[in-house]
């Protein structure tokens, strides 16, 4: 399969998880973010995702876009490990966790967005960091308790296994750190990332271990 994507991409980030979860194959295809380059706008990758957001899986003839779609079309294609309990109401548990973060946290955040904020909304850094920082307390505080009751063990959004709760949190983690949110008030949420990230199909799937990542 081959995957475009850039190393810091946290929705591509998911999908590198669940990939190495599943044990499949991929190859990278960088599409570079920077507002040097914004390669998702270039006409070549538009006529792949008109919506210009990455990630893109080609698996054969097929392009999938849409990190938890793509997810779930591997969840269906490769179900072992299964990253969705069996009953109806445990899947939905667990994708209400992971909707959390890919509906209602990243998309606030999202690059184009802090771009808007920048550019149209005249907002400096600070101003940017702001609202970064605000989306990230509000929903980690609501995740922090969901995870305080969900998780079977303390190392899982849910349950005792991986599901795809834990592989929307930990990207997004990253994304709290990099933008040096404060994450010290979720103990939970930082315990459980720990563990995960100590998983090999997660840390194969880091931004830091990417082809595309700068040295050192
Ligand atoms: N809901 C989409 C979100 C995809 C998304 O926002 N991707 C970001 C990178 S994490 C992107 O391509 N940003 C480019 C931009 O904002 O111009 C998904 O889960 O795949």
């Amino acid at each position: 399969m081959k995957l475009y994507g850039y190393f810091r991409s946290s929705a591509t980030y998911r999908v590198r998880i669940a990939l190495g979860l599943k044990g499949i194959a991929w190859e990278t295809v960088v599409v570079d973010l920077r507002a040097s380059a914004r390669a998702q706008h270039s006409a070549e990758f538009r006529a792949l995702n008109p919506h210009g957001l990455i990630p893109v899986l080609i698996d054969g003839e097929r392009t999938l876009t849409q990190s938890l779609a793509i997810i779930e079309y591997l969840e269906e294609t490769h179900p072992h490990p299964a990253l969705l309990p069996r009953s109806p109401a445990e899947r939905a548990a667990v994708r209400a966790l992971a909707f959390a973060v890919a509906c209602d946290i990243h998309p606030l955040n999202n690059s184009r967005v802090l771009e808007y904020l920048r550019t149209q909304l005249a907002q400096d850094e600070t101003g940017a960091n702001r609202w970064y920082g605000h989306w990230i307390a509000q929903g980690f505080a609501a995740l922090e308790r969901d995870a305080q009751r969900l998780s079977g063990d303390g190392r899982h959004m849910y349950g005792n296994s991986v599901t795809l709760a834990d592989v929307c949190i930990v990207p997004q983690m990253a994304n709290a750190r990099r933008f040096n949110c404060d994450v010290a008030p979720y103990p939970t949420l930082r315990a459980i990332c720990a563990h995960l990230e100590t998983l090999p199909a997660f840390a194969r799937a880091a931004p830091a271990a990417q082809p595309d990542a700068p040295a050192g």
